[in-house]
């Protein structure tokens, strides 16, 4: 396996169409060995979910995953610890014979992947963290989602509360806090804590005092390539060192990929499911 085969994918949310297509453009097609890491969130918000998950369930050691917040939410719906809100788009996954299958697969998959010289998180990262505790911290909390209990500790997960790192953070507080930031985050304040009320890109944006993640100063990653999803306000950004792969293909724009040792992008409109508005 080389560097040469990988493709990072952002974010499919149930978009299983251009998934499909996607994934057979020459390029990926024709090389069988070639890696398909996606940036979570997978499934949600789109038509297809259940077809989306299980077609990447079927690429077996061809495809890394890591944990978005909407696939945490399905696990989380599932262990019965949150409702179904308006917006979700699991029914079908819900109510498949195979969701059993499907839980069990997603639960063990990791909130940070790091190989090749490249860190893949779903969201972003504390500024103080290097690659080396990043690995550390996102693997707490997936010893919690793998064990027999993880339908108690889930709970865990959601909290818009904690938004500041200090090494001297516990249990809940700790494990809230690591998952928020890999999973959800976007905005930071001056200090560094986590904003959650913004989504839009930077650029729209009317409080200036709010800075990106990636723009922190003294930011302990800063020279690692972080790949991420979950912006897609952002849309493709492709710096030096960071590069944001959610293209909003559900809302209508693009599904891309990108090959890691080159860059090459490819890109799936989505325009046909641009909303009527
Ligand atoms: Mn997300």
């Amino acid at each position: 396996m080389s560097k040469e085969n990988v493709w990072i994918i952002g974010d499919v949310q149930g978009c299983y169409c251009h998934l499909k297509k996607l994934l057979s453009q020459n390029e990926i097609a024709q090389n069988s060995n070639s890696q398909l890491w996606f940036a979570g969130d997978i499934v949600n918000r789109g038509s297809d979910s259940l077809k989306t998950i299980e077609q990447i369930m079927n690429l077996g050691n061809r495809a890394t995953c890591v944990l978005g917040n909407h696939d945490i939410n399905l696990l989380a719906i599932f262990a019965g610890i949150k409702e179904v809100s308006k917006s979700d788009t699991l029914a079908d996954i819900l109510n498949s014979p195979n969701i059993n299958n499907i839980i069990e697969w997603l639960r063990f998959k990791p909130l940070a992947h790091f190989e090749y010289n490249c860190l893949m998180v779903h969201a972003g990262v504390i500024a103080q963290w290097d690659i080396k505790k990043t690995i550390s911290l996102a693997s707490e909390v997936e010893e919690l989602l793998r064990s027999p209990h993880w339908k108690y500790h889930i709970k865990k997960l959601f909290n818009n509360r904690n938004t500041a790192w200090s090494d001297n953070l516990t249990g809940e507080e700790r494990i809230n806090t690591i998952a928020n930031a890999l999973t959800r985050i976007r905005f930071c304040n001056p200090d560094g804590s986590m904003n959650f009320t913004q989504k839009k890109s930077p650029e729209k944006l009317k409080n200036k005092q709010l800075i990106p993640w990636f723009n922190l100063e003294n930011r302990a990653t800063k020279n690692n390539t972080i790949v991420f999803g979950h912006w897609s306000s952002l849309g493709l950004m492709i710096k030096n060192h960071i590069i944001c792969l959610d293209t909003g293909c559900v809302w209508g724009k693009y599904l891309t990929a990108m090959r890691l040792h080159d860059r090459k992008i490819i890109q799936i409109s989505c325009k046909d499911l641009q909303k009527n508005s």
